[in-house]
């Protein structure tokens, strides 16, 4: 199913005012509803290395692994789609190249990725993610966030040791406490949620959200909300002219109706039936 004409997706990444170069990588892929955002971290450009890897191979697993995949599926064990398995074993792969190239490569020591992958499909977006890089959703003007930071920042919240406020001021910013390549074995947070017509999707960098508070993000999206294109360009200006001080990277995803399986119907008595052969 081409989802180009029901979900409108937009792809901005910028330098910044600081940094040398831009170690976010993106990549959408609007007919298959997949948008995937990375932010790297390492030493001399190992970061884009870091970032450019995890969407590349993730895009390639995704865009391979769907072509084969059981739509309309839960797997028994895990409860998931067998679209949200995809987009988490995708991740994990990328996890597998990034350190493997990170211990043979003396130039790419050390780097790391944060990762947020979202895929829509049959009225659902799953989003797997590690690191700090987000996911908002507008929906009737209420901005909510959807991922959790893996953050020192969001640990000390979660643990009770400090308010959101404490946090922000005693804390150092951008210590994330998973991200991909640093370790053979990472834990992906895998999350399904159900997609209205009207939503707005943004994920981004911290590059955004470290300079541009969640108010104005808020009051952004709804006034641009007729254009997606505007609304990136805008929410980038904000950042570069409160400081700059990281790349900034938006993808945008508007839901323009619904898309739905055709034939759903027909899809849940068939697969009721491939349920009980097993
Ligand atoms: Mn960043």
């Amino acid at each position: 199913m081409d989802l180009s004409s029901k979900i409108n997706i937009v792809n901005l990444s910028d330098v910044g005012r600081k940094r040398p170069h831009n170690e976010d990588s993106t990549v959408t892929d609007a007919s298959m509803g997949l948008v995937i955002l990375a932010d790297g971290m390492g030493g001399y450009k190992a970061g884009e290395v870091a970032s450019a890897l995890a969407v590349t191979s993730i895009q390639h697993e995704i865009s391979t692994g769907i072509r084969h995949l059981k739509t309309g599926r839960v797997d028994k064990v895990t409860g998931y789609s067998y679209e949200s398995l995809l987009i988490r074993d995708a991740i994990l792969y990328a996890n597998d190249i990034i350190f493997g190239t990170a211990q043979t490569d003396p130039q790419c020591q050390g780097m790391g990725t944060t990762i947020v992958t979202g895929l829509f499909y049959n009225d659902t977006l799953t989003i797997g993610y590690v690191g700090d890089s987000r996911l908002y959703r507008l929906r009737n003007n209420k901005l909510q966030q959807i991922t959790k930071d893996h953050s020192l920042q969001q640990e000390l919240i979660d643990r009770g040791l400090y308010t959101v406020e404490e946090a922000l001021a005693k804390t150092p910013k951008n210590l994330v406490t998973r991200a991909l390549g640093i370790d053979a074995k990472v834990q992906v947070d895998i999350m399904e949620e159900q997609v209205l017509p009207r939503d707005i999707f943004l994920l981004c960098s911290d590059g955004l959200t470290d300079m541009v508070n969640d108010e104005e993000i808020h009051l952004t999206l709804s006034k641009y909300s007729a254009n997606l294109v505007q609304a990136g360009q805008e929410l980038i200006r904000l950042a570069n002219s409160y400081g700059g001080k990281d790349n900034i990277s938006v993808i945008l995803a508007s839901i323009r109706e619904s898309y739905a399986r055709p034939n759903g119907l027909f899809n849940q008595i068939k697969n009721r039936i491939l349920d009980v052969r097993g």
